[in-house]
């Protein structure tokens, strides 16, 4: 059964609520806010300045001058020393980071401490050594009408990004969008997530005291029709880097295709986890069920269907219910508690309605598929059995801490349920075969396929999907890639 707890600590005096612009911290232009909601509780946590598109306007303005600008000018290995820096004081305030994450997500505590900070941490890291690595090549052509030339690459940064940040582990998609752009020499506008702005808000704090100059990073907090939408629209943002649904990802694909600007799209998944008759069953009944109840199973990469040869379905539905019956729901700071609350009340309807769907469409629920009866946005782990692919449990994304579990009897069968989906995010592979993986892996249509585990990501690995997740990657050398512009310069010798 699972058990609640009472939330009890309160938010860390002194939490940053307003706009970071150019420099200055102040209110929105109209001095609206909007309030911040405390999703284990339900109950309003905090309000935050609320940006208009007149405050967009002056954090493009200051990101636009600083290209020209102070940073326009600094090297590759002073940003570098300035994004070390940064990782440096993530690390410091790693524990308020935390705390500000479980207040404003309601994760346990414990998983930003595990995750999300030292990612957080270990992708400025990264980048702070590519930032002066970020090199051209030089390329033998025929030459030009007889005569020889000399011909070399460049990679200059894209310009103004402006980042829209989802709420399900805001301060670690900031970084991922805000490290390689700054390793790059691009100057950002950054739209924190409306359900979750505070540990980007204090993110801004620490980048300013690392001595980025003023203007570089600019933080707009406010609501995505109005406070994204004017970022998006901005004739003089250069690319967008977001990370969201795919309803607003493609409404800010055909906007930016006004004006041809850059984008990289995180969609979001319905990742397999494949568990094949030879695998390691305990282990692989584990990272499954990490796969779909890790940060109530809000992520992208949320393997939620589950794929099981027929041999083990009925171990792995006990194994997996047994798991999901084992989760404790409660406060975020009580260290029993391994499962928060839903960010909002709109997430928590939607994910309750899944489960409705799921069991209209003939689902058996092994375990949850209810609500627990107290204040906050609770939503028990719910594994669903004898399910079908073609089930709208098993086709649209929940969100949720809900996973479906589907048998098959082959390899390939496997395979084909695995791809029959519009996402293609992550997949994981549960096998003792090596030969085998490496056959399966190659035939998953997803950006990420992990053997053995599940969400084994790192700032070195890039990052993105196929098809409905979306385009283009972030981190690694494809992240740098992705916040420049490649420019060929030919001499006629
Ligand atoms: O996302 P939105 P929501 C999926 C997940 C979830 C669903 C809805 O399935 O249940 O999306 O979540 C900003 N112009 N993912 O509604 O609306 C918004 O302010 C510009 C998967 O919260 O896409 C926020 O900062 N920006 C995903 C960000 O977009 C706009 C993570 C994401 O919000 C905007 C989150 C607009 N018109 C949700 N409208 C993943 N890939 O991991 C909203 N925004």
């Amino acid at each position: 059964m699972t058990a609640v707890h009472e939330a009890t600590t309160s938010l860390p005096q002194n939490t940053a609520t307003q706009l970071f612009v150019a420099g200055q911290w102040r209110g929105a232009s109209d001095g609206g806010t909007f309030t911040d909601v405390n999703p284990t509780t339900g109950r309003p946590l905090v309000d935050i300045a609320s940006a208009t598109a007149l405050d967009v306007d002056a954090a493009v303005r200051a990101a636009r001058a600083q290209l020209g600008g102070e940073w326009g000018s600094t090297p590759g290995a002073t940003r570098g020393k300035l994004l070390n820096r940064v990782a440096d004081l993530i690390e410091r305030d790693g524990d308020l980071l935390a705390r500000l994450e479980a207040h404003d997500v309601g994760k346990p505590v414990g998983q930003p401490t595990m995750l999300d900070i030292p990612n957080a941490a270990a992708t400025f890291r990264h980048f702070a050594g590519w930032a002066d690595k970020v090199q051209g090549a030089t390329i033998p052509t025929a030459g030009y009408f007889g005569q020889p030339t000399h011909s070399y690459t460049v990679r200059e940064p894209v310009g103004v990004i402006g980042a829209i940040i989802p709420w399900n582990t805001p301060l670690m998609i900031a970084a991922w969008k805000l490290a390689p752009a700054l390793a790059a020499g691009n100057t950002l506008v950054v739209k924190p997530p409306e359900d979750a702005p505070l540990s980007i808000l204090h993110l801004a704090r620490l980048i300013e005291e690392a001595g980025v100059p003023a203007g570089v990073v600019n933080v707009v907090p406010g609501l995505g029709e109005i406070t994204g939408d004017a970022l998006v629209e901005h004739p003089d943002v250069d690319k967008i880097s977001f990370t969201g649904s795919p309803r607003v990802g493609r409404l800010i694909a055909k906007k930016a295709a006004d004006t041809f600007k850059r984008t990289t799209l995180e969609l979001g998944g319905k990742s397999p986890q494949i568990i094949l008759e030879d695998a390691e069953l305990e282990a692989a009944i584990n990272g499954t069920a990490m796969g779909l109840f890790f940060n109530q199973g809000q992520v992208c990469a949320a393997g939620t269907r589950v794929l099981v040869h027929r041999s083990l379905y009925s171990q792995v539905v006990d194994g997996l219910s047994a798991a999901a019956s084992a989760q404790v729901l409660g406060d975020p700071f009580d260290p029993a508690t391994t499962m928060g609350a839903l960010v909002n009340a709109k997430q928590r309807d939607s994910v309750l309605g899944y489960i409705q769907a799921g069991r209209d469409g003939g689902a058996r629920v092994a375990a949850g598929g209810g609500r627990p009866d107290r204040d906050g946005f609770f939503v028990e782990p719910t594994i669903f059995a004898d399910a079908h692919n073609d089930m709208k449990i098993a086709q649209e994304e929940i969100f949720g801490p809900v996973g479906t579990v589907i048998p098959f009897d082959t390899p390939e069968e496997a395979i084909t349920i695995a791809n029959a989906t519009d996402y293609g995010l992550a997949a994981s592979i549960w096998t003792r075969d090596v030969s085998r993986a490496h056959l399966l892996a190659a035939q998953v249509r997803s950006g990420a396929v992990w053997v053995n585990g599940w969400a084994a990501i790192d700032p070195a690995l890039p990052w993105g999907g196929m098809k409905t997740s979306g385009t283009g990657r972030e981190l690694g050398w494809a992240g740098i890639e992705a916040n420049t512009e490649e420019k060929v310069v030919t001499i006629v010798l």
